[in-house]
């Protein structure tokens, strides 16, 4: 037989949505490459997935369903059949709703594929039948999108592929280089037609180092550096007056706000120079077109959406959005999700009246332990997610996974931290195993995804995990049995041309043909306005206008708190083979890639006599880690890095980065505040 080729679409959950193209030999993938003609990606992929056969046929993956047969959290697991597993999973769901009632399950699902059926297939209607506890996924990227809501009334922003007519782009907390690489070749192009590049980090990353500018605030200070570039453009008089006049509400009280907010005063804040300030104040109020690019990191604060509703001041200012590739770029899934009919999907109808309960994705740990949750969570139902690395306040999230009286089914390709710690694992195919349509958040191309190989050993895919579990217990309702096919049509028949998209491989969704999303100036607001002031806001309990306010566990916090751990703790996205939790465990990835490491600014190391290499306990009222020490220039003093995404077992002991991190939800948005964290550091 020769060789077949079937292209696909990387379902990471990454921005780039990158296609691929595989070489099928007697059933087997051989060759997975970039597909070339792919309207964004262009034929390259990344170095985490240049090598995605490894995953696909890892001798690690999980193939058969497997039942705990030992402690919980050890690890040791004895496989049985589909049919045992689907049985002893439905007895244990009726005990509980028998018991607690259905919202005492609760599902716990992210992005891991981010496809439209593995995300949000028949999952929706599964535990809507039962009248589940809901969840709310919000551990990636509502914040900027409630945060930006708040000023524009939506969160549509600029297709970041615009970024190439701009003559000015801040990147404002995004690591572009890695994060979102297949973007770098526009801001590139722009830059050699002249564009000035400016990175606003806390951190001198790879995007940094490639810039004509970088700034590095204090983590979680950047409101005051941009209500002091408020200021200055006020006070310099380069503000556009009748772009403001004509599209926004409350430019005076935001004028009179701002006017003691002097750069040396914002300086004391966040550490970036006065001059600094006033030339990032003035390239922002004179070059044009100017855009702000931002992604997920800057998120992750306790004031994370102030920052996203402060930052989307900025280009109203200046009437940045006059111009083509003028504004405010960030994810565009907004775009993606006006073709997309999610309610026939997740079919909120078959609640039947019910209004179970919604707990934060972000909070898996309070909600595993809190004595007083009633119902309490009873049964755990994973997929597409590791929370036992990924969420913050780690510690608690393993300690509740590990509850004698909760039970848990993880679906899973690998044994992941998480899945270690399942009464029962189910095996979960791979992008290969099943076809599915990828909406992308990091440009307007929905992906098809052809599956290239059989489901490996007894894997099967999201919507039809949901599918068994539904026969097993007996579910009646129709619509639960409904095919990809039929699932498809349903989400996406409306709008978009399934069979082209299947045949090309990609469509693109609607978008303004000049580029330009808020040409007309009209913005869904209660005002119809950009509102630089905002009433919904001051009726929220939050301040109506721009505002900093210092997280609670950081250096304008709680005092005592500081005297002890004096250190902001960052635990960012940082190694090229990493997408997030997905890769440390596989040979090619984890193992080049070194392993964790605290990392410190040589004015930190040497006062605490903490020399490179050398073993350093970081710790504060969550948990301490004992790891190397890897002394840098690319973090100003009083900040620390680990680099997140390895597991338990990388760890030298057992703990993960994120065991550290804060757990407090954002001001709205339901996001958290992983990197509000202090710790201290001392030789180990
Ligand atoms: N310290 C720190 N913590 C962070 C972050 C950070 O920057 N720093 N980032 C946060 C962000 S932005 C995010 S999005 C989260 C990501 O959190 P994670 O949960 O770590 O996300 P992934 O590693 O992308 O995917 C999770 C799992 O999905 C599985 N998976 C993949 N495809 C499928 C499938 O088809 N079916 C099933 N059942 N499973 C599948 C993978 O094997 C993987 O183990 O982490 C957050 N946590
Ligand atoms: N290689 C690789 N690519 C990925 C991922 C991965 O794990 N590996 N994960 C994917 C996922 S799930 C996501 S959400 C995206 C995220 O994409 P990005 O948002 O670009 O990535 P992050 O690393 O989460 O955060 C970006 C930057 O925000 C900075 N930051 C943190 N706090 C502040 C602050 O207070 N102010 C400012 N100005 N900056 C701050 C961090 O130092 C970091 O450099 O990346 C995706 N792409
Ligand atoms: S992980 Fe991101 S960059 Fe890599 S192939 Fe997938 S979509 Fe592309
Ligand atoms: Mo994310």
């Amino acid at each position: 037989m020769p060789p077949t080729i079937v292209h696909g679409t990387c379902h990471h959950d990454c921005p780039d949505s990158c296609g691929w193209t595989v070489t099928v030999e007697q059933g087997v993938a051989v060759k997975l490459r970039g597909r070339v003609d792919h309207p964004y990606s262009a034929g390259e992929l990344c170095p985490k997935v240049n090598r995605f056969l490894d995953r696909v046929y890892s001798p690690d993956r999980v193939l058969h369903p497997l039942r705990r047969a030992g402690a919980k959290g050890s690890g040791r697991f004895e496989q049985i059949s589909w049919d045992d597993a689907l049985d002893e999973i439905a007895r244990r769901l009726h005990d509980v709703i028998a018991t607690y009632g259905a919202e005492a399950i609760l599902p716990f699902s992210d992005a891991g594929n981010q496809s439209l059926l593995a995300m949000s297939g028949l999952d929706g209607r599964f535990f809507n039948v039962l009248g589940a506890s809901r969840l709310k996924r919000a551990i990636c990227g509502p914040t900027v999108g409630h945060g930006v809501r708040m000023t524009n009334g939506s969160g549509l922003a600029l297709d970041p592929l615009e970024l190439r007519h701009s003559k000015l782009i801040l990147i404002w907390g995004s690591n572009t280089r890695l994060t979102n690489r297949h973007l770098w070749p526009t801001i590139a192009a722009a830059r050699a037609d002249g564009a000035k590049v400016v990175v606003i980090d806390p951190v001198r990353t790879a995007t940094a180092e490639a810039a004509d500018v970088f700034v590095q605030p204090r983590p979680g200070t950047d409101v005051a550096l941009m209500l002091a570039m408020m200021h200055v453009l006020v006070r310099d008089d380069l503000v556009d007056r009748p772009y403001v006049d004509a599209h926004t509400v409350g430019f005076a009280d935001l004028a009179a706000h701002v006017a003691d907010w002097t750069p040396s005063r914002a300086a004391a804040i966040c550490g970036v120079e006065p001059a600094a300030i006033e030339q990032l104040a003035h390239d922002w109020g004179t070059i044009r077109p100017a855009a702000i690019r931002t992604l997920i990191g800057a998120e992750h604060h306790e004031h994370g959406a102030m920052f996203h509703r402060t930052l989307a001041v900025l280009p109203a200012l200046v009437g940045a959005w006059r111009d083509r590739g003028g504004g405010l770029a960030r994810s565009t899934s907004g775009w993606q999700e006006a073709v997309i009919d999610m309610a026939a999907l997740e079919r909120p109808e078959l609640l039947a009246g019910r209004e179970p309960r919604t707990i934060n994705m972000s909070r898996l740990g309070a909600a595993l332990t809190d004595p007083a949750l009633d119902p309490p969570i009873a049964a755990l139902i994973v997929w597409n997610v590791n929370p036992a690395v990924s969420n913050p306040n780690a510690g608690l999230v393993h300690q509740g996974l590990l509850r004698d009286d909760l039970f848990v089914v993880v679906h899973e390709q690998f044994l992941t931290d998480t899945a270690r710690c399942a009464d029962i694992v189910l095996p979960a195919t791979t992008q290969l195993e099943a076809t599915d349509v990828v909406p992308a958040w990091g440009h307007l191309w929905l992906g098809w995804n052809e599956a290239a190989i059989a489901p490996r050993g007894e894997a099967c895919s999201n919507t039809e995990l949901f599918r068994r579990l539904a026969r097993a217990m007996g579910l009646t309702e129709p619509s639960l049995y409904d095919s990809d096919e039929e699932l498809l049509r349903q989400a996406l028949g409306a709008k978009v041309d399934l069979d082209e998209l299947r045949r090309v491989g990609w469509v693109k969704v609607p978008y303004p043909d000049d580029g330009r999303p808020w040409a007309s100036g009209v913005f869904p607001t209660p005002s119809g306005r950009i509102e630089l002031r905002s009433e919904r806001l001051a009726a929220m309990g939050q301040p109506a206008l721009p505002t900093y306010i210092p997280a609670r566990e950081g250096p304008g916090g709680d005092p005592e708190l500081l005297a002890r751990y004096p250190l902001q703790l960052l635990t960012p996205k940082h190694h090229p083979r990493f997408l997030n939790s997905g890769y440390a465990h596989l040979p090619r990835h984890g193992p080049p890639e070194g392993g964790p490491f605290v990392e410190l600014d040589p004015a930190d190391a040497a006062e605490r006599g903490l020399t490179d290499g050398a073993p350093a306990r970081v710790w504060n009222d969550r948990a301490a880690l004992t790891l190397p020490v890897r002394i840098s220039d690319r973090l100003r003093p009083g900040v620390v890095a680990i680099p997140w995404g390895w597991w338990r077992m990388h760890h030298p002991d057992g703990t993960p980065a994120n065991a550290l991190t804060n757990d407090t939800l954002t001001d709205w948005g339901g996001g958290v505040a992983f990197s509000d964290t202090l710790v201290q550091v001392a030789p180990a």
